[in-house]
Parts: C-alpha cells; sequence; structure tokens
C-alpha cells in the first residue's frame, strides 16, 4: 500500500504535538475543530455556480482560450464509479491549474449517449432507452457536481438529444457527398450476442468488446467509411502531436504499415493471375505453394469442379468458425488449382485455409515453409514440400524487371464499418430507389463527389442521401425495439419510417433502416460543445468563429483503453473537415495524456466481479475533497491505482490536518531568522516541484510534496507559538506567506477546502480558483546552501546564502551581498577601501 501515512506527524513531534493537543482541546472545550465537508462543500458548490467563475463569461471574447477535455462517460444504469471519478478529477486538476494561470478554461461534460451500452440496460430493466436516460443523466450530473468539477454546464452535449444527432446525421451525409461513405457486402465481424456488426476494432482477440462473446463473420452488406484513404496522414501526423507514447505505438501498430511487394502468380492451365503481398520478396526462391482465403471470391473461382464439394464445405465452416480459433490450428483444403512461380518456373499447389484473412493484403499469400512459421506448420501438416533456397535480396529488381510485381505498401487498417442492425443510435440518412437502382441513377449521377472522385469500386446505383434541409430524421419510438438477430434493424419493420420518396425520381423508395455506431456521435462531439447556446446552434452544427476561437482542444484526458477507436475515429473525421474546408485544423487534439484504469484491490473493477467502487458514500463519509486527493494520490495518473478504503479515511485526516493549521495557528510569529528561511526554503521549493509534478501528471508526488511542506509548518510551528505575545515580529510575514501559498498549491487538488481557507479564514478575494499561481524564486532552491558571514569593517551586519555552485565567484556574491538592505545601509561606494573574501565564509568591506 502506498505511503499514505506520509504526513503523519514525526516521532519525534509527536509528544510535543500531544501535550499542545491536550491545551488546545482545553481551551477548545466547546467546538471540535475538523472540517465539515457536508456542509461547506455544497456551500462553494452553489456560490460557485452563482457566479458563474467556471465558464467563459463571453465565448466569444476570451482573451486566453484553453480547452480543457474529459472524455465524456456513457451514462450506465449503475452511475459513475470510481474509476471516472479519478479520470475526471485528474482532468479537472489540470483545468484549474491552467485557470490560475490566467488561462480562460472551457471544461464542458456530456453524455455519450446513444449505442448498445444504454440500449441493453434499457431492455434489460424493461424501459424506453430515453426514459430511462433522463434518470441516468441527472444522476450523472449530480455525481459530477458533487466532486467539485468546474464544469460549464450551460453547454452540455447528449448525443442522443436530437439537437444533437441532427448534426450527426449531417456529418454522415459530407462523408457521403465526400466520396467516403460507401456501401458493400462483405465478410464482417458478427456478435451472436449483441445480435449486431462490430468494427475489427470491437475484436479483441476474437472477442466482442462489449460482452466478450466469440465473434463469428457473416456476410452481410453494410456502410463504411474510407479510413483507409487517411492511413497514411493518420501515421505520419503522429509525429507532430504530443500524446502519451503507448497510445501513439497502439495508433502505429494498428495503423500497421507494412511495406513490401506485390507479386502475381499465373494459375496454370487458366487465363487467371493471382496476385500476392509479401514483405518477403526475397523469399519467392522458396515459395512451394498459394493459400487463398476462404472469406476471397477468389477461393472458389479458382477452384476445380472435383474440389468443389470439399472446398464450398471448408469456405462454409469456416465462417462460423470463431475467430480465436484460427491461429490454434491449421485447417485447409486443396483447390486443386496449381500456380506458376515465376522465379522458379515450378508448379505449385493452390490451397484455401482460413490463416490468410481475406481483409488483409489481396486475401493471398505464398507460402514460404523454409522462413514462415505459419507456412512452415501449414506445409508439415498437409505434406507440401519445403525448398531450402536462402533469401537473396536480389530478387526485388529481378521482380520488377521481368514484370511479375513491384512495391507495395500496405495498412493493417480497415475502412471503418459504420453500420449498425440496432435501434439505439441516429438513422443513417440514406435513401435507396429501386427504380433509380435499375437504370443505373445514383446521387453520382448528377454530382462529383467532393473528394474522392472514384467511386467505381462500389454499387451506388440507386443510392441518395437525404436531402440536408429534411434533417433530422427522427428516431421514431416504437415498442419492440429488442436487436431482431436477422442482419435488420427493428427499423426494418416500421414501414412509417422506411416509406419515403426517392430523391433522384420522385417515385417510392426505401430509407435506410441502419443507425450509425456509437463512435460516430463521439467523433466530433468536442466541435459542438463551445457553440452549444450560440446565435448559430440550430443552422450548424458548429460556429465558425467559436471554432476558430476554441479549437482545437487544447489538453485532451481520457482513457489509453480509446486509443484504436474513438481517437482514431476523431482523427479521421477531423482530417475531413478539414478537407472539406469546414475547420482550420487536421488534427482534433494536438495534446492527449492517457490515463490508467483505476483496479479495486488487486483486481479490475467490473460489474461481473461485483467490485464497482461508487463514489457516492465516500463523497458523503469523507467529502469530495479527501475522495479527489485520495484518487490521484493512490499513483501516478497514468497507472493503475489500486482503490482501498482505508486510504480514503487517511485522506480525510489529512484535510483535518491542513484545516487546523490554519483554523489554529494563522498567526504564528516566528522565534528565529533560521526558521523563517528554512520555511521560505521549503516553500519555494514545493512551488516548483508541485508546478512540474502536476504539468507531467503526477499529481502523487505533487500532494506527497505538500504534505511534507505541512508537516514543516507543523514543526515550526510547535516550536515558535508561543511567542504570539512577544515583541519579536521577525517571520510574521513569512509564516503568513507560506499559508497563502499553501492553500494556492492545493486549490486544484481540494477546491472546497480552500476555498473556505481563502476567503473565510484568509480573508482572501473570492476566489482562490481565480488567484494567481504562487511562482518560486531560484535562489531558495538548493537546500544546502552555504551560510556567509557579511561584516562591515569586522561587524557583523547580515547573514547571505549561497549556493555550492557560486560560493567562490566573488563578483557575484560581493555583488548580490552589496544590494541587502542591511548591508548597502552601512558605507557608499565611494567610501569603500577594500573588500576581504573568504570563499564560503565570510564577506567583509572595509571602509
Ligand atoms: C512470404 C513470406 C515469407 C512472408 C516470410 C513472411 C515471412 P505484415 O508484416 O504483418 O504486413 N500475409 C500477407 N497477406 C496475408 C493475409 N491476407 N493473411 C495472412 N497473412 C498474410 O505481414 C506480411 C506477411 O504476412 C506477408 O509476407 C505474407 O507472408 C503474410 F519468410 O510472404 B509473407
Ligand atoms: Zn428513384
Amino acid at each position: 500500500m502506498p505511503c499514505i501515512g506520509g504526513y503523519e506527524p514525526e516521532a519525534s513531534t509527536q509528544s510535543s504535538w500531544a501535550v499542545f493537543l491536550n491545551v488546545a482541546i482545553i481551551i477548545n472545550m466547546a467546538k471540535t475543530n475538523t472540517y465539515n465537508p457536508q456542509s461547506l462543500e455544497p456551500k462553494w458548490q452553489k456560490i460557485w455556480e452563482k457566479k458563474g467563475i467556471y465558464f467563459p463569461k463571453d465565448i466569444l471574447k476570451s482573451k486566453k482560450p484553453f480547452y480543457n477535455l474529459w472524455m465524456f462517460p456513457y451514462p450506465s444504469g449503475e452511475g459513475l464509479h470510481a474509476g471516472h471519478a479519478f479520470a475526471s478529477s485528474g482532468s479537472d486538476i489540470y483545468g484549474r491549474f491552467m485557470r490560475m494561470h490566467g488561462e480562460d478554461i472551457f471544461q464542458p461534460i456530456g453524455y455519450d449517449s446513444f449505442g448498445i451500452h444504454t440500449e441493453n440496460y434499457a431492455l434489460k430493466v424493461g424501459e424506453y432507452p430515453s426514459t430511462l436516460l433522463e434518470k441516468t443523466t441527472k444522476h450523472y450530473e449530480k455525481q459530477l457536481k458533487s466532486l467539485g468539477h468546474g464544469y460549464d454546464w450551460t453547454r452540455t452535449v447528449t448525443t442522443s438529444d436530437i439537437d444533437y444527432y441532427r448534426w450527426t446525421q449531417w456529418l454522415f451525409i459530407q462523408l457521403f457527398k465526400a466520396g467516403f461513405a460507401y456501401r458493400s457486402k462483405s465478410q464482417v465481424n458478427w456478435c451472436p450476442s449483441c445480435k449486431t456488426v462490430l468494427a475489427d476494432e470491437q475484436v479483441i482477440a476474437g472477442k466482442c468488446e462489449r460482452c466478450s462473446s466469440e465473434v463469428i463473420q457473416k456476410e452481410l452488406a453494410q456502410w463504411f467509411f474510407r479510413i483507409t484513404d487517411y492511413a497514411e496522414r493518420l501515421l505520419t501526423n503522429l509525429k507532430k502531436i504530443d500524446w502519451s507514447q503507448r497510445v501513439k505505438i497502439a495508433q502505429k501498430n494498428w495503423i500497421g504499415k507494412s511495406e513490401g511487394a506485390k507479386i502475381k502468380f499465373p494459375v496454370i492451365d487458366t487465363q487467371f493471375s493471382v496476385e500476392v503481398f509479401t514483405t518477403r520478396p526475397d523469399t519467392l526462391n522458396a515459395a512451394t505453394f498459394i493459400v487463398i482465403s476462404p472469406d476471397s471470391p477468389l477461393a472458389l473461382k479458382l477452384t476445380k469442379d472435383e474440389n468443389r464439394d470439399k472446398v464450398s464445405k471448408y469456405i462454409k465452416s469456416s465462417q462460423v468458425r470463431p475467430i480465436s480459433q484460427i491461429s490454434k490450428e491449421k485447417t485447409g483444403e486443396f483447390s486443386g488449382s496449381y500456380a506458376l512461380n515465376p522465379l522458379t518456373n515450378t508448379k505449385i499447389p493452390v490451397w484455401v485455409a482460413d490463416y490468410v484473412l481475406g481483409t488483409y493484403g489481396f486475401g493471398v499469400i505464398m507460402g514460404v515453409p523454409k522462413h514462415d512459421e505459419r507456412d512452415r506448420e501449414f506445409a508439415k501438416k498437409f505434406g507440401i514440400e519445403v525448398i531450402n533456397e536462402k533469401p537473396d535480396q536480389n530478387l526485388w529488381q529481378k521482380i520488377e524487371k521481368e514484370g511479375w510485381g513491384g512495391r507495395y505498401t500496405n495498412f493493417h487498417l480497415r475502412d471503418w464499418l459504420i453500420s449498425r442492425q440496432r435501434y439505439w443510435g441516429p438513422p443513417i440518412p440514406m435513401i435507396y430507389c429501386q427504380d433509380c437502382a435499375k437504370v443505373g441513377k445514383s446521387f453520382f449521377t448528377e454530382n462529383i463527389p467532393y473528394l474522392k472522385k472514384d467511386q467505381s469500386d462500389w454499387n451506388h446505383n440507386g443510392w441518395y442521401p437525404v436531402d440536408e434541409k429534411d434533417l433530422p430524421i427522427k428516431l421514431p419510438e416504437i415498442e419492440n425495439y429488442q436487436p431482431t438477430g436477422t442482419g435488420v434493424s427493428p427499423l426494418a419493420e416500421v414501414e412509417s419510417f422506411y416509406k419515403v420518396k426517392c430523391p433522384g425520381c420522385g417515385r417510392e423508395a426505401r430509407r435506410e433502416t441502419d443507425v450509425s455506431d456509437t463512435f460516430l456521435d463521439s467523433s466530433w462531439y468536442f466541435l459542438r460543445y463551445p457553440s452549444v447556446g450560440s446565435k448559430t446552434a440550430k443552422t450548424k452544427p458548429f460556429d465558425p468563429e467559436i471554432t476558430k476561437k476554441w479549437l482545437p482542444v487544447s489538453f485532451y484526458f481520457g482513457g489509453a483503453e480509446h486509443s484504436v477507436l474513438h481517437l482514431m475515429y476523431a482523427r479521421f473525421i477531423t482530417m475531413v473537415l478539414y478537407d472539406l474546408k469546414q475547420i482550420h485544423f487536421e488534427e482534433p487534439f494536438p495534446r492527449f495524456f492517457a490515463h490508467g484504469l483505476m483496479i479495486k484491490e488487486g483486481a479490475k473493477m467490473s460489474k461481473s466481479r461485483g467490485n464497482v467502487v461508487s463514489p457516492d458514500a465516500y463523497i458523503r463519509k469523507f467529502g469530495a475533497d479527501a475522495v479527489r486527493m485520495y484518487l490521484v494520490f493512490i499513483g501516478p495518473m497514468d497507472t493503475s491505482p489500486d482503490f482501498r478504503d482505508s486510504g480514503i479515511e487517511g485522506m480525510r485526516r489529512f484535510v483535518d490536518r491542513i484545516w487546523r493549521l490554519y483554523t489554529e495557528y494563522k498567526d504564528v510569529v516566528l522565534k528565529e531568522d533560521s526558521d523563517a528561511r528554512e520555511i521560505l526554503v521549503k516553500m519555494h521549493q514545493t512551488i516548483k516541484k508541485v508546478t512540474e509534478d502536476i504539468q507531467n501528471f503526477r499529481y502523487n508526488t505533487a500532494i506527497s510534496a505538500i504534505m511534507e511542506f505541512v508537516n514543516l509548518l507543523y514543526d515550526k510551528r510547535a516550536a515558535n507559538r508561543n511567542l504570539q505575545t512577544a515583541n519579536n515580529k521577525i517571520g510574521r510575514a513569512e509564516w503568513s506567506q507560506a499559508l497563502r501559498v499553501l492553500v494556492q498549491l492545493l486549490a486544484p487538488f481540494a477546491p472546497h477546502l480552500t476555498e473556505e481557507i481563502w476567503v473565510d479564514v484568509l480573508k482572501e478575494d473570492f476566489s482562490v480558483h481565480l488567484s494567481h499561481w504562487p511562482s518560486y524564486s531560484d535562489e531558495f532552491l538548493f537546500v544546502d546552501k552555504i551560510q556567509i558571514i557579511v561584516q562591515v569593517n569586522g561587524k557583523l551586519r547580515a547573514l547571505y546564502y549561497v549556493g555550492h555552485d557560486k560560493m567562490n565567484d566573488k563578483e557575484f556574491v560581493v555583488g548580490e551581498v552589496k544590494k541587502m538592505d542591511k548591508v548597502s545601509k552601512w558605507f557608499d561606494e565611494s567610501h569603500l577601501k577594500d573588500i576581504i573574501f573568504v570563499p564560503g565564509k565570510l564577506v567583509n568591506f572595509v571602509i
């Protein structure tokens, strides 16, 4: 367990502390002096809201706009858990820190409320999703407010609100018109339990990202976005953005750029040839077979009649074979065909096997058992020849020269599967007309796609986008909204919904009944926030002027688990909007920090384990400030902090300790010069440490540094407190300065406690959160400074402290010492006869 007790008084001071406590108890018999979050936290939350200190007064006139964004949650029935509280606190702390640096912070919040999560929960509890959402979002709002986060509650986004999703539909239309949306029949990932297709990104190790069921392949016609057209840019732009390294690596791997070659193999006795993608053309001399993916249309095309039955059966079985099984055991069927290895001029067999993926490269490989592990396994199992030729780098040239193939770059990234056969999402705003399809007419008959001119790779006949004037296409309220499992959405049974007029010919046509993927909703929500409530909110998805001022997002904070889903999609959509000249930037999140996943006593928090911690009870018992501080104190933000009850209690004691420091020892007068100095040194060191730690999201060590500072103040208080009535006024200023700085350093972490102290105890101007972050001065940063005696004509006049690095520098030390009031008042430069300098010891001015 981390050292939550680090702030406990040291043993040596414990006894004097105890003695003092007794005295204090006698004096303060009537009142127990502990902080009372239950009344003070709501009090400040109300005042903050009333005074509107957390959002830009005039969004168009902000001088230093800083858009501080946390990934919005999807509102589940259970409400926010401790992981949300941890992450949102991490973002809020940063926002408060930047506000105290004079930035105009815009920190919005909203709900990713469309999608399978909400729909499944609604089905489970037997309520209508929108009715359910009203309750869940209210609960979330209450929870988020109780944590004291500085959100702009005047500008929220709920993705299932019609005011929002009309623009999600608008976005779909822009992508279609740009030429980036297309429909294609293909093998898609199908989750039998969620009864819907999944994007590749939603399949984790062959299982559904959401429910962990085995995912199978199914052939269905679906809508896709051409994210692969942006693969190269998504990759190269990674160099330009400041993101957590592990997320960049995850994106790089997911994009999966792979440079190699394509090579053609003529199929013997036919006019066909098959093309393979290989990263090792230098091993062509050892290629002894060809494998086609069962998902490729080539598989049956190249199968000889006598092998057809077996191959067909194999193809069918591979469709229901869970993805996770494929790597475990090699299976396959011989097609009966042979191809020609153009280099060795030998006949090599063509196989169909599912270890070759239909969606990667060309869905066909050359098998090189000598050099490739998977090929070796396959060849061994099916008795295919192995040739022991050494790889030969010259083959690259030869392949090009002989016209067998050439260089080719392949990407792992697939196009984004965007349609879902579910209910709770924005209806895809497309219309299909059979009559137009018959005569080969579509939207593209009369319109040229803005960006991707060539649409010849799909059959767009009959397809039209909804006229933008007709948006929104409202999701109808229907009783039977459970997934059908038949590959169509429940909306396909609602005639009043799907029956429409064809925008092309005016005859009866059919509206698309699939809804779009939730990740489309969240791919642009950050564009909407600042424009909510603006004068163009009803006519535009995002206001051009406001967008110019506030975007891109200054700082984005969120979970690493979104590396390849949300974060990739949002980058893609932003690039498309940039290319469509709708926005002025191509990266939505120039700075992103990925926090870790909170765990509970060593295990991942999950509903099935029943160890999901709700922050509510803890907030009620210990106060939000203690909870916030505890959550970010357990470990660095980017690791997986482990939630333990006992830790919060410790943090609560720290809150009381702070409170007592201010309420009982506000006016301590220090006796010794050296005590005052020690406090100043510690204060400056703490400012530096906390500042740098917050900048690097090491909130845990920032809080430890604050704890150490508090310990020192308690130590000094113990030694000096009896001097309050003495004449000696040394160090009164230092003590108050230290207390003032301490409350500011704590403000981002404990917003309520510090506000109460700032305004009600220190009597400073409201609000501590609008005060200016303290700065540190270098001269205090070395604890190991050397004390120099400063004399004038041999009489001690002052003490000067210098760092080791400067102690031998006569010019510097003398120059600094002369500037001291205590020294300069004894002479003026013209009377100076000599300066005696003993390095590290003494300066004596002789006059
Ligand atoms: C011959 C070879 C010899 C290969 C060798 C590798 C090693 P990356 O780097 O991931 O892009 N491949 C090509 N298309 C495939 C598909 N649809 N399904 C499964 N495997 C496929 O991997 C590229 C390599 O993966 C290609 O290079 C090909 O095998 C295989 F010693 O060709 B190689
Ligand atoms: Zn028509």
